[in-house]
């Protein structure tokens, strides 16, 4: 089992419920389980052309798939969310970037860990710090980061009572 953290963001349609059907998806994939969820954060958006704001949150799970199975996973889950991608950083029903997977290191573009661009990024570095705080330094403050009221929750599995 491998310990990663996932970083979701969305600011198209319901951000909310996109958010949440991650959740759901990543915890219903049986090579997944999702130990914790970050708090929801409204963050404005970095990057790219004039968009509405975010909704960005941070996974922490652990997971039998490889590397580039738990990318393809993530994928396949953008793509199930309808998310069309237009340009480059534009706006999205639904991102799913790894941000760290164990302590692998990877300079491979097609999955470069740690996520090159995480430890610049508040609206990562936020929702990153509920779920591990051991990386992510506790005095810091957060620019164009607002917690929201709404959270998301984990969906109930079955798969922790011992086998008969
Ligand atoms: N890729 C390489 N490494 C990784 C990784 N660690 N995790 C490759 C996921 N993918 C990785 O991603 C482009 C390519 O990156 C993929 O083919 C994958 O093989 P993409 O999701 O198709 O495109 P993107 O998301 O537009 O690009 P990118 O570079 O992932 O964008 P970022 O850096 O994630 O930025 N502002 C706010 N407030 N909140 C946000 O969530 N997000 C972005 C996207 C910009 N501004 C934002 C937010
Ligand atoms: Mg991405």
């Amino acid at each position: 089992m491998t310990r990663a953290y996932l970083a979701l963001g969305s600011n198209l349609g319901d951000r909310l419920a996109h958010l949440q059907f991650a959740v759901d998806a990543l915890a219903a994939t049986d090579d997944v389980r999702v130990t914790a969820v970050s708090r929801v954060y409204e963050t404005a958006p970095v990057g790219g052309p004039r968009q509405d704001a975010f909704l960005n949150a941070v996974v922490a799970l652990t997971t039998d798939l490889a590397p580039d199975g738990l990318l393809a996973l993530a994928q396949r889950i953008e793509a199930d969310a309808h998310r069309v991608r237009a340009e480059r950083w534009g706006p999205r029903t639904l991102d799913i970037d790894i941000l760290v997977y164990d302590d692998l290191e990877s300079a491979d573009p097609v999955l470069t860990l740690p996520h090159p661009r995480m430890w610049e990024r508040d609206f990562v570095l936020a929702p990153l710090r509920d779920v591990a705080p051991e990386l992510v330094e506790a005095s810091r403050t957060w620019e164009g980061v607002r917690e929201t009221a709404v959270t998301l929750t984990i969906p109930w599995r079955n798969d922790s009572a011992p086998s008969p």
